[in-house]
């Protein structure tokens, strides 16, 4: 699509034809927004694969044989240290969310989220307010943990505890004593269920909101193609990723995160409010 073609949903490809849309949508507005690592490098969670700042850079004092070990199921069956000397890091109470977490959740407050798909481990979604019922974490995340030998579920307390005392838990069920992991998706591991039960919901979207997130990683990538022709995309990302830009409801806010919500707020005449619920995380 050319950048003059007329969009069909939208009056203009622009952020205050966004807010119109929502604010004076005749259907009620079902918007469902995916997230990726960008929302969170503000809050001062390094992404994974930046040369100097990312995770993988800094993780030499692990002794890895290489970066992608320390989230590799079959390295971490033999050895668990690495991953949870990060954990120690990443795990939850560290950060603060930022207002692009807010962000969500304001639309969840006025009714107009129909889903999150994030591909964030950190839980800043969940700190910032939105229920864990409209939260699809495609990666998993810390919410939870259990067994990976068993798949038996483990307490949320005693996962602190190892945290805080840098040691490895184990099963509950002493004939299983299978190593426990938050439920983290590593690479040789499914998707959790509630990614394939969830991923055709943006066919009903009114709207689709992307944000942070480089559209690398597959099947969570496809995600944007299962809305229809006519919903309108926006995309906030300093870059331009996937096909975004391609279809005449698309609207591209290259730029960071942070600085494109609050964009959006203020055309709807929400930021006052937005400025409000963030102070409060
Ligand atoms: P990515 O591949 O690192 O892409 C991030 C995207 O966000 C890039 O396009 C950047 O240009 C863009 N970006 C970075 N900072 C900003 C900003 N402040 N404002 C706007 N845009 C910005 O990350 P993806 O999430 O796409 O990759 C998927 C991986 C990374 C998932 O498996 C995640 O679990 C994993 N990850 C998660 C976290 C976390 O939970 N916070 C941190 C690091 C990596």
């Amino acid at each position: 699509v050319d950048e003059n073609t007329p969009p069909e949903t939208l009056e203009s490809r622009t952020v205050e034809a966004v807010a119109k849309y929502i604010k004076d949508g005749v259907r009620p507005q079902r918007i469902v927004v995916m997230t990726g690592a960008g929302i969170s490098t503000s809050a001062g969670i390094p992404d994974f694969r930046s040369p100097d700042t990312g995770l993988y850079a800094n993780l030499a004092r692990l002794n890895l044989p290489y970066a992608e070990a320390v989230f590799d199921i079959s390295y971490f069956r033999n050895n668990p240290l690495p991953f949870y000397t990060l954990a120690q890091e990443l795990y939850p109470g560290h950060y603060r969310p930022t207002i692009t977490h807010s962000f969500i959740h304001l639309l969840h407050k006025k009714g107009l989220l129909l889903k999150l798909f994030t591909q964030n481990i950190d839980c800043l979604e969940r700190e910032a307010g939105v229920p864990d019922e409209k939260i699809v974490e495609a990666h998993g995340s810390f919410a939870r943990q259990s067994c990976i030998e068993c798949k038996g579920a483990y307490p949320r307390e005693l996962m602190e505890r190892a945290i805080k005392e840098k040691t490895v838990p184990h099963c509950l069920d002493e004939s299983c004593n299978g190593l426990v992991k938050p439920e983290i998706v590593f690479f040789g591991e499914q998707l959790p269920e509630a990614f394939f039960k969830n991923k055709s919901l943006p066919t009903e979207a009114d709207l689709v909101i992307i944000m942070g997130t480089s559209l690398s990683v597959q099947p969570f990538a496809s995600l944007p193609h299962f809305c229809r022709d006519a919903t309108p995309r926006v995309l906030i990302n300093s870059e331009q990723v996937g096909d975004l830009g391609s279809r005449a409801d698309d609207v591209l806010m290259l730029q960071d995160c942070d600085s494109g919500v609050r964009k959006l707020a203020e055309a709807c005449g929400w930021l006052e409010e937005l400025e409000g619920l963030w102070a409060e995380t």
